[in-house]
């Protein structure tokens, strides 16, 4: 059996999920090593073919900046030669790819051959990537990849557009485990549950899901909930407080039954300035709920416009609140959007996506 390692954040991020989904699927054919700083969060490692290799970060106070690439490239070349490893795969360029790239370097002085698979997640590349200050060390680590994969053609041509890269780069989208039951058939509930779920970054624009639900509250009877944690998640329930909206908005933190909450909600809200994907929309689709969002980045590939939920111009909180009361309040509609919705989640089933993983994987094994 063929041996795969890869290297991901562990947190709560689209990429980490991305990530530990897609070795839990692999892990029927493929002894799959996670070589991370902690145990996923989303890793499930009953199969007894998932390994978890610990990157141990050197803590020094000389060091104000702890050197994670260095213990991570160490532990990269440590995992394939103790596990005589086929392939790396990186999620995330900034800095996986960069660290991947040497650790293959360190390995063929030692005549051992190894290719790289890097997949560029969004933010690595349309955020940071694309600073100055790390742009021509991700550049170098993206031409050095032995395949280079992008989550959406948008992802794939931004990254054309920032960076001089000479490899072609190979769309494979974010997917979703059909094989969990996912309750696809709503009917709406009489105080309607509108959902939000990020990692409170600027660039969620969570004060926009705040205005939006506002409006569609001043016609209807609903609720808002949201889940996650970061940087603006303070200023955004102070944003609802000053709305007097404290009875109608429940902010949650993180949660790890999402599923749950998915199976009870009517509608989502993804007002994000960008987002390559939206691995967050597709989890609402699978369970047959629509999504609100702007028309930035991925989205527009995943959201079709007035076929399975509806998209808008980044800061345009009333066509959002429109588009939400018009869905919410008219049941034919909601129907036939919801089961489109699911309807267009099944084509970026688990099984189907994680076979082009494998197809291209076969194309680098020695
Ligand atoms: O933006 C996030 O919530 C986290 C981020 C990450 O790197 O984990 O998500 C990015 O990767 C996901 C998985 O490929 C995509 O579905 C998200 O759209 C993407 N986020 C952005 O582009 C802002």
């Amino acid at each position: 059996m063929k041996s795969i390692g890869i290297v991901c954040y562990p947190t709560f991020g689209g990429s980490g999920i991305i990530a530990s989904q897609l070795g839990m699927g692999l892990s029927e054919n493929y002894n799959v090593h996670f070589i991370c700083y902690e145990k996923p969060v989303k890793l499930n490692m009953s199969s007894p073919n998932i390994f978890f290799h610990k990157v141990d970060i050197p803590i020094y106070p000389l060091f104000e900046y702890p050197p994670y690439e260095l213990a991570l490239t160490t532990r990269i070349v440590e995992v394939v030669q103790n596990y005589n490893l086929d392939l790396i795969h990186v999620h995330y360029a900034i800095p996986h790819a960069y660290a991947a790239v040497n650790a293959q370097k360190i390995l063929s002085e030692q005549h051992v051959y190894i290719p790289i698979v890097t997949t560029l997640h969004g933010t690595d590349i349309t955020l940071v990537g694309k600073s100055p200050n790390v742009l021509s060390a991700v550049n170098y680590a993206i031409n050095s990849s032995s395949l280079v994969t992008a989550v959406s053609n948008s992802l794939k041509s931004d990254t054309l557009q920032y960076f001089d890269i000479k490899n072609d780069i190979k769309v494979i989208p974010n997917f979703i485990d059909f094989s969990i039951n996912r309750n696809s058939f709503h009917n709406l509930n009489k105080r309607k549950k509108i959902l939000h779920i990020s990692n409170f970054r600027p660039v969620k624009r969570t004060l926009d899901v705040v205005e939006i639900f506002s409006i569609i509250n001043q016609k209807i009877d609903c609720e808002l909930v949201m889940i996650g944690d970061g940087p603006d998640l303070e200023k955004t329930r102070s944003h609802a407080l000053s709305k007097g909206l404290e009875s109608s908005v429940n902010f949650i933190g993180y949660s790890k039954q999402i599923d749950l909450v998915l199976e009870t909600t009517d509608l989502f809200l993804l007002p994000s300035e960008t987002e390559s994907f939206g691995l967050v929309a597709l989890e609402a689709m699978s369970f047959g709920v629509p999504v609100i969002s702007t028309s930035s980045g991925g989205l527009p590939e995943l959201v079709i416009d007035n076929f399975n939920g509806y998209t808008s111009s980044v800061g345009d909180v009333e066509k959002m609140a429109k588009n939400s009361i018009n869905l919410l309040s008219n049941n034919n509609l909601y129907k036939e959007i919801s089961f489109n919705a699911y309807e267009t989640a099944k084509k970026y089933d688990l099984r189907l996506i994680v076979s082009m993983y494998e197809e291209s994987y076969k194309e680098l094994f020695k």
